[in-house]
């Protein structure tokens, strides 16, 4: 059967008709990746002749809210059901990141043990077993059954459910509200954008702060970090969108941060009160400025991705024709999202390498290359090895010290495509 129309015969997807944010209906399409299967839905190699779901990537501008959004919805039980490989706490970077948040928070406010710390998206308990460690209770909230399992045996209280409006009026009545509210990386995820943040509002305590992080669309659109779109990501945003989404529920946005994680993410401060610091004030400030509350400044972004794809894969194309060998580093989601994109596949490279045991044995979606122990660039040295988690690029440049000393190379896809080492 044809895959395109498989996703539809079984519901597993919807197209929405209206911003997931403020609902206007003037929504305007800038950059179509076409139909692409999904980013995280490792394939075992057993199954590997099944098609695969494929769905489409169309991503677009609300002019009514500044929100960048894709249109098509897969279905949450879909997206992260069963064996969901994302575990946080295979990237040192991460792990410091997180533990230095924590210790921000603490040095900032007074929490002890009657004080009570949630996070939405609590994945394998990377962050919240930091608090555990300084006795403040916590409690984590995670849909995918591999990572809260993981996060309830290193000593993580953790809820296996999706965090919705409904949701925090329950977990309210049984553990009231919170004094902080972390969520890191997830509300992009989410379908029902106005239900997750009114449910935020629920969950904070009145003099509460939720502490939320997101990659910046303006980093995204500067260094064409194109593969950090896929199905899980509903949407990008920038300041304003943000301001305008949470104003929506009686929540500010009272400071923000610029953070370099994830090819570069904003850090919110949210409270049900209005304290705007200056930060805010430049930031929104400077995004007028440039126009990214406005459609036109999204219209080239098609053409300067599908200039990067033109550049990367003459280049791998080039070091094929001179008879060298490729593999790739990191069975990233944003790298199913590079290979598939680019059309890079078995004929160019020949494996990838990841660190997170879970997805070693599997194939990537749709390239369908074989992932394996980074212990393996080391033993089959192949010339060149396709950096797809650039965001880590320092972190595993500096792990592969021997490969690289051994005359190996990295080639960096974004913002540019170029040869390191
Ligand atoms: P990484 C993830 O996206 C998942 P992904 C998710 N979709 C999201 O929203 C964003 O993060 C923010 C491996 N690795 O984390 C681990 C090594 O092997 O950039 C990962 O598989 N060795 C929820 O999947 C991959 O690389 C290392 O030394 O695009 C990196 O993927 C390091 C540092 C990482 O995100
Ligand atoms: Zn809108």
């Amino acid at each position: 059967m044809n895959q395109i129309l498989l996703h539809q015969r079984r519901n597993a997807s919807q197209t929405v008709t209206g911003c997931r944010s403020c609902g206007g209906t003037s929504l305007q399409p800038f950059l179509d990746l076409g139909y692409t299967p999904l980013a995280d839905r490792l394939i075992k190699p057993e199954t590997c002749e099944v098609p695969e779901l494929v769905f489409p990537l169309v991503v677009a501008f609300c002019p009514d809210c500044a929100l960048v959004q894709i249109l098509e919805t897969v279905a949450p039980e879909i997206l992260f059901a069963d064996a969901y490989p994302y575990y946080s706490s295979f990237s040192p970077a991460l792990l410091e990141h997180s533990r230095s948040n924590v210790e921000q928070r603490l040095a900032e406010r007074e929490l002890g043990p009657s004080s009570l710390v949630v996070e939405l998206a609590s994945n394998d308990g990377y962050l919240l077993k930091n608090y555990v460690e300084r006795g403040v209770p916590v409690c984590g909230i995670d849909p995918a059954d591999g990572p809260a399992a993981a996060a309830r045996k290193a000593g993580v209280p953790t809820l296996c459910e999706f965090f919705t409006e409904s949701f925090a009026r329950e977990f309210v009545s049984e553990h009231g509200q919170a004094d902080i509210v972390h969520a890191n990386n997830v509300l992009a995820h989410v379908a029902d954008t106005n239900g997750f943040v009114s449910g935020i509002r629920n969950l904070l305590k009145p003099d509460g702060t939720a502490v939320i992080e997101m990659p910046y669309l303006l980093r995204l659109i500067e260094h064409v970090e194109f593969d950090t779109i896929y199905h899980e990501h509903l949407c990008y945003f920038s300041l304003t969108a943000l301001d305008n989404l949470f104003r929506r529920h009686g929540l500010f946005l009272n400071r923000v941060e610029e953070l370099a994680i994830h090819g570069g993410s904003l850090r919110i401060f949210v409270e049900p009160f209005e304290a705007t610091d200056t930060g805010v004030k430049q930031m929104l400030a400077h995004e007028k400025a440039i126009g990214l509350d406005q459609p036109a400044y999204f219209t080239e972004f098609s053409a300067r991705v599908d200039a990067l794809r033109e550049k990367l894969v003459a280049l791998v194309e080039q070091l094929k024709g001179q008879g060298h060998s490729i593999a790739a580093y990191g069975a990233a989601a944003k790298g199913a999202t590079m290979l598939n994109y680019c059309g890079l596949d078995t004929r160019h490279l020949d494996f990838v390498v990841d660190r997170n045991v879970n997805k070693q044995g599997l194939l990537m979606p749709g390239a369908h290359l074989p992932i394996l122990d980074p212990e393996e660039l080391a033993k089959r040295r192949p010339d060149y090895v396709l950096m797809l988690a650039w965001n880590f690029a320092d972190e595993i440049l500096a792990q592969q010290q021997a490969y690289l000393a051994a005359g190996g190379r990295f080639i960096v896809p974004v913002p540019e495509p170029r040869i390191v080492g």
